[in-house]
């Protein structure tokens, strides 16, 4: 039995930017080489965003629709903990793709998320605390999937929905959240750690964060999946290239030509600044597939001196890389930002009303009058359509 396993494709990330065309060549190439495999699973992140515009959403939906026209020996058994009738048989054409949804695609209880749009769709089958029973070749496989959490509920679902190894199966458990020691936001810490996943499962799946690892865990194997794209452009992942995994009792990483190189640099801020970015970007090859240079500037920018330009070197070198030049020096505007962090923990405001004053001050910088509970509701629904229309008016 072979298993394609990948996660995190962010389709629609960037969108009508340079690099708007990555996510789907990711999600493209992942399909394309999990076409001799018996069953395909995704790890949450598919889209981007919890509202994919359609142009989006149809892309992904016809790059997974290959997946249903290859021919397979899989065969669907049982669904445990949700209703047999939500499964499309039409999403059992083919190589069955079993996904979970993640922190990126997570709506509301009462509205429809796109994971669950493509399995309205036929496409796959969606899971969330259930678990899917396939057989291929005489042998069961249980896919066991819990969907992305806000990660301080995470411990509580899991304990709750207490999966359990089925009997004579291959036993994969997959999730969608930080569990300790994978953690992305130090802000949002987690309430699973790696002991603590249940025994018996003979592969433990994780999505979310956007590099990849594989080590034993209880008496199975543990898989980070990694994305299959470069969203956040976090260091340890710029130093990895992306993959789809193969799994059939050991993981084989295939590794995906599609994603751009990166080039990660550090820099320490000295007067001389402008010529070690210059020089640093003026050693990258040229390449067909244009790499990504990533530069981070630190240190302290004395008081006197004017901020620094690179609009200039940007410029010179854009044909030859995706500059991204992140600037981590000590300042005033830093200060404030920290101290507005203290201030909205102290006063123990909600998510939304943390939302709004970020908001508020931001609109309030740009010298700009709208209302702002009307801009943020739209931002909630995903609606940058009205969003758009409105900031347009408003500049007339
Ligand atoms: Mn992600």
């Amino acid at each position: 039995m072979k298993i394609s396993i990948f996660s995190d494709c962010h389709c629609g990330f960037a969108y009508g930017s340079e690099r708007g065309e990555d996510s789907f060549l990711g999600l493209e190439e992942a399909i394309e080489k999990s076409l001799d495999s018996d069953l395909i699973l995704m790890a949450g992140d598919i889209f981007d965003t919890r509202v994919p515009r359609p142009e989006v959403f149809s892309r992904a939906a016809r790059i997974l629709s290959k997946a249903q026209h290859v021919p397979s020996r899989t065969s669907f058994s049982e669904i445990k903990n949700k209703e047999k009738h939500e499964i499309s048989p039409l999403a059992l054409r083919g190589i069955p793709i079993v996904a979970i949804h993640g922190t990126h695609e997570r709506r509301s209880k009462h509205l429809v998320n796109p994971i669950q749009a493509l399995e309205h769709a036929g496409l796959l089958i969606h899971l969330n605390c259930s678990t899917a029973v396939f057989e291929v070749d005489g042998k069961k496989v249980a896919i066991h999937g819990m969907s992305g959490v806000p990660d301080r509920y995470a411990g509580s679902v899991l304990r709750e929905w207490n999966p359990q190894p089925i009997p004579d199966a291959l036993n994969i458990l997959m999730f969608h959240q930080s569990i300790e020691p994978y953690i992305y936001s130090p802000l949002e810490p987690p309430t699973i750690k790696l002991q603590d996943l249940p025994n018996g499962f003979d592969l433990y799946i994780l999505g979310h964060i956007h590099w990849s690892e594989i080590k034993d865990l209880n008496s199975g194997k543990f898989l980070l999946t990694g994305s299959t794209t470069y969203t956040s452009l976090h260091k340890t992942e710029s130093l990895q290239p992306k993959y789809v995994y193969q799994y059939n009792g050991e993981i084989k990483k295939i590794p995906l030509e599609s994603q751009r190189k990166i080039f990660w640099n550090e820099f320490e801020y000295t007067s001389n600044i402008a010529n070690d970015v210059e020089s640093m970007l003026g050693s990258i090859p040229q390449m067909q597939n244009k790499p990504i240079a990533v530069l981070k500037i630190k240190g302290t920018l004395p008081k006197d001196s004017a901020p620094i330009d690179f609009n200039e070197i940007e410029r010179k070198y854009s044909d030859r890389a995706i500059i991204k030049i992140d600037r981590k020096l000590k300042s005033e505007s830093l200060k404030e930002q920290v101290e507005l962090v203290k201030l909205i923990r102290e006063q123990k405001l909600s998510p939304e009303e943390h939302g709004i004053r970020i908001l508020e001050d931001n609109l309030k910088q740009l010298n700009c009058d709208i209302n702002i509970q009307d801009i943020f509701d739209l931002l909630v629904e995903g609606d940058s359509e009205d969003i758009f229309n409105l900031l347009v008016k408003k500049n007339e």
